[in-house]
């Protein structure tokens, strides 16, 4: 029984770091992501027999109601193949409020909406002809139990395969809307499979006889959380889970490069190095490392090279200036070169090797504000 295993694809969030036209590009490409989903589920090649979605469909509990009406659209189109689909709320979309979209789209939701705050049985399916009995909860702000962590997990005594759903995290987690899980205690369980939400990063780790796994987000959300650009599609027997990732050439690669300025001899240089790595589909940050040649204006570098990325960010990072360029400004007869000749006489005078860390630090952003004045 193969299960396309969905979670965190976070609909509707719109990045903060971009300018307004480019977030809403980028919000709507992404936001196609649901789409993509369903299509590769419906691709007869693939086999997929259920589509789980394990919390965080959307970036809140009360996304704007076109977007509603286009995911709805999409599990629709699943629903009429045949193909099972079971959506858990999470913490970003949580059924708690009375706004949540999951209470006002309760009835009429397509496949099975888990509204249980408490671990239940919640369905058995008929799916490839297998009997899979599904185990879930939706996170209830002040009624899910949260700590200790949740230890009682039901399963029937009935043959077939057993499917858990959750959006939470295995161990004690970091407050009630992490929802801890204890891991021993759902390894106890006996599940085959445990398709969990919430961390955006990939793993799985066997707990009992089965496998909990994490897909992560495919359509990450910035530079920390880049996205895996692949789907995880879980095969689980009675016998074991095999893993498939397919990728998602659509997603948006996020990247981030560094770039060792140390043997540039110059901005103009730093600035080609930056354009080499161009690409208009990507959204990028190229820190720049190393010794600096000469003070390199980040922003000129950024506004520089833009056109050649979807989004382009340049930090600078280089933790120096290179010497001969400090000496001769440190020749000059002007308040930078005497800023320099006293703050070299400050390191060398001082004894701490962290102080004079400090003062290597304090003496490049000094030259960096006098010099952009
Ligand atoms: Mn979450």
């Amino acid at each position: 029984m193969r299960i396309l295993h969905l979670a965190d694809l976070h609909l509707g969030w719109r990045p903060a770091f971009m300018a307004r036209e480019q977030a809403e590009e980028r919000r709507r490409r992404r936001d196609g992501l649901l789409a993509r989903a369903v299509d590769l589920a419906l691709d007869p090649g693939r086999r997929i027999g259920l589509v789980v979605i394990a919390g965080d469909l959307f970036e809140t509990h009360c996304p704007e109601e076109p977007l509603v009406a286009a995911a709805v659209a999409q599990l629709r189109r699943l629903e009429q193949a045949g193909i099972p689909v079971v959506t858990v709320p999470g913490n970003h979309d949580e059924i708690t409020y009375p706004n949540s979209v999951y209470q006002r789209r309760r009835d009429g939701w397509p496949g099975l909406l888990v509204t249980n705050p408490h671990p239940a049985h919640v369905a058995t399916i008929e799916a490839q002809g297998e009997t899979v009995h599904l185990y879930s909860l939706a996170y209830t702000g002040g009624v899910t139990q949260t700590r200790p962590a949740i230890r009682q997990f039901p399963r029937l005594d009935q043959p077939g395969l057993h499917v858990a759903i959750f959006h939470g995290t295995l161990g004690e987690g970091l407050g009630d809307r992490s929802l801890p899980l204890d891991p021993d205690a759902l390894g106890r369980a006996g599940y085959d499979y445990i398709a969990l939400g919430h961390i955006h990063k990939p793993s799985e780790v066997r707990l009992g006889r089965g496998l909990a796994v994490y897909p992560g987000t495919v359509e990450g959300k910035g530079f920390d959380d880049p996205g895996t650009r692949q789907f995880t599609i879980a095969s689980v027997e009675p016998g074991g889970v095999t893993l498939e990732r397919v990728p998602d050439p659509a997603a948006q690669k996020v990247a981030v490069h560094d770039l060792d300025v140390s043997p540039l001899p110059g901005a103009a240089r730093v600035e080609a190095a930056v354009a080499a790595l161009a690409d208009p589909e990507a959204i990028v940050r190229v820190r720049l490392t190393g010794t600096a040649p000469e003070l390199l204006d980040a922003e000129a570098i950024e506004a520089a090279c833009a056109h050649r990325f979807f989004h382009l960010e340049v930090v600078d990072e280089t933790d120096a200036l290179s010497p001969a360029l400090l000496d001769r400004w440190a020749a000059e007869r002007t308040i930078l070169g005497e800023f320099i000749r006293r703050m070299r006489r400050r390191m060398e005078e001082e004894q701490d090797e962290d102080e004079r860390a400090v003062l290597e630090e304090a003496l490049r952003r000094g030259v960096q504000a006098m010099r952009r004045r």
